[in-house]
This record gives C-alpha cells, structure tokens and sequence, in this order.
C-alpha cells in the first residue's frame, strides 16, 4: 500500500480536560506535536510548548493553583485595568474570574487562516463584578496555535451600550529562560519610559539592547510592533508581536522582591522575563457599542538572530 499521509484530523486540534480544582483546561495541538493550554481561570495561557514539547512559558514552582488567586506565570489577562491603581486587585479581576467557552464566537480572520486549532472564550460581568466596576462589557478572547507553532492572543472588547468607559490591558506573559544573565531585548533601544521602580520617573532608555544586572519595572511607552527576547544560552529567540497595544512592560523582579513574593521561589527570578505587550499610559476608553482589539503574536525562533534579521512579514507587520 502506497506511503497515506497522516491526514491532521482536527478533532486532535482541541481536547477540553479539568485541572484538580474541577476548572476546565481546553490543549491545543498543531499537527507537529506543539501545543498550548488555557485554563478557564482568568482566561490564562498556562503552557506553550513547542514542537520538541520544550516549555516556553515560565511557571513558578511555588505557584498557587486555586481561584481565585491566578497562577504564577503563563501570559495573565490584566484588566480592566494593569497595576494598583483604584478600587480594583492589582492588574483587575479579569486574571482571577472564571471564564466560559463561547458557542458563537466572531468568524476567523483571514490572516488566522494557518490556525489550526484555537478556542474562544467569553467574560461577561457578574452582578457581583457590575457593583465593583459599574460597567457593561463583553470581552472575548482568542487563543490560536497556527501550524508553524505561534501563538496568538486576541482580546475583543466591547461596549454592550452602557455609559462610556475607560481601561488598561496588558498580556502578562512570564517567558521561560535558560538565565536572566544569557537574555537581551531588542527594539526598545532609544524609547522613553516609565520607571515603576521610581514613581514612573520618564526617563529614555540607552542606544542597545537591554540587559539585566538588577531588578527592573519598566513601561516603554509608544514601542515598536515587534520586541524581540534573545536567549544567548539556549540559541532561542522569542519575537513578541502586538497591535492595539503600544505599551511595552520589561520586569524581572530581581533578589530581593524575589523574597517577597510566597508564590515565587527566591532564585526563579533567574529563570524567567516578564515582557508584556499592553495598552497602559493612555487607557482605552469606548463609547456605547464600540469595540477595541488588542493581539499578540508569539513567536520562538530556534536560534539568536539579529533582531533585524527576523523575518517580520510573514507575520503580518
Ligand atoms: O509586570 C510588572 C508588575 O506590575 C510588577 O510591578 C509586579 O507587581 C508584577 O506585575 C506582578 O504582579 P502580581 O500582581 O501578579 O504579583
């Protein structure tokens, strides 16, 4: 019998599973063994692994699985709004809610004609949410896997007719890396930022890349499209695309908040980077049905290219 190509059957594409709380979990598998989960707890990317099944995401090894704190790592939902500012939990209660699978979800766009395995999810406001944050809206996520491995993240939110309202967004997103002293990031060079470490001092960022030497908290401000995380050790690099999204948030928390941290192991700070494509310096605001749409596109390339050398366009920016 002549050679049968494995036909990609695309019910392997998504298998829903429960975590040991009971939540729901949905995998995503590409046809060359990469995968990803999402957990129906904040709507969070749990784990990305590539077609060897390596890690890409970092997990802290004291994280806490139990609603309705989120897990330490994966890519955190933060809204409505990122940081502590309000009447809101540090980064809202978006992270901390249990999402639901949307039956009806919008059509696929043309250029996620490479997905090959996604699932959307839906949050809408509970009465509870409505009395802490009097607002009406509808957000729907997209979580795709395409057949080259990337991962992409796209957030709809809507206005359901109520009053205007306002809010900040940030994909939350611990990269899994070989040392903190192997990894530069490329494409901030020259940018202004927010020192979160120093009253969100604006000061301007060097000529190149960024490396690390301590704890850093940083808001790039009006960044590029594309930032590149470079892996000298591991000959990895992670391309971070974005639209909607104009902020960039570089944060390790070093030594010292490391301790502080009961969810996080003194020493992890080694192991991972915090580079969060967000809409932070000027929140979103949306008039009655009106929709914003905030993507990330995440890619791992095997090797430490030059930032410039990336091949961009097949990714559409
Ligand atoms: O990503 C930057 C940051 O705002 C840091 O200041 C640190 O607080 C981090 O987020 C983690 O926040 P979390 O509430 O998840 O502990």
């Amino acid at each position: 019998m002549g050679h049968c190509a494995t036909v990609w059957d695309q019910k392997e594409a998504t298998e829903i599973i429960k975590d040991w709380n009971g939540i729901d979990q949905v995998l995503l598998r590409n046809p060359h063994g990469a995968s990803a989960k999402i957990s129906l707890h904040g709507g969070q990317v749990i784990s990305w692994r590539n077609e060897l099944g390596e890690e890409l995401l970092f997990t802290s090894n004291k994280a806490i699985f139990k609603p309705p704190k989120s897990m330490r790592g994966g890519i955190q939902i933060c809204y409505p709004q990122f940081g502590d500012c309000g009447l809101l939990d540090q980064h809202g209660f978006a992270r901390n809610k249990i999402w639901v699978i949307d039956e009806n979800p919008p059509p696929l766009h043309s250029n996620e004609s490479t997905v090959k395995s996604f699932v959307d999810l839906l949050l809408k406001p509970s009465e509870e949410d409505f009395k802490q944050w009097p607002h009406s809206f509808e957000f729907r996520l997209r979580v795709s896997l395409a057949v080259d491995g990337d991962l992409t993240l796209v957030s709809r939110i809507r206005n359901i007719n109520g009053k205007p309202f306002s809010f900040s967004f940030a994909y939350h997103t611990y990269l899994s890396i070989s040392d903190i002293s192997e990894v530069r990031v490329e494409g901030l060079e020259t940018l202004d930022y927010l020192d979160n470490l120093s009253k969100q001092e604006l000061l301007t960022e060097q000529g190149d890349a960024i490396t690390f030497e301590s704890e850093m908290d940083r808001t790039y401000i009006r960044s590029p499209k594309v930032v590149a995380v470079l892996d000298h050790e591991r000959k990895r690099t992670y391309v971070i695309g974005k639209e909607g999204l104009p902020d960039t948030i570089v944060w390790n928390p070093w030594e010292k908040k490391s301790k502080t941290m009961s969810d996080f192991g003194d020493d992890e700070y080694k192991s991972m980077l915090c580079v969060n494509a967000a809409a932070v310096e000027r929140p979103i605001t949306l008039k009655p049905g009106e929709e914003w749409t905030g993507r990330l596109i995440l890619t791992a390339v095997k090797s430490s290219f030059c930032f410039d050398q990336l091949e961009l366009q097949s990714k559409g920016f």
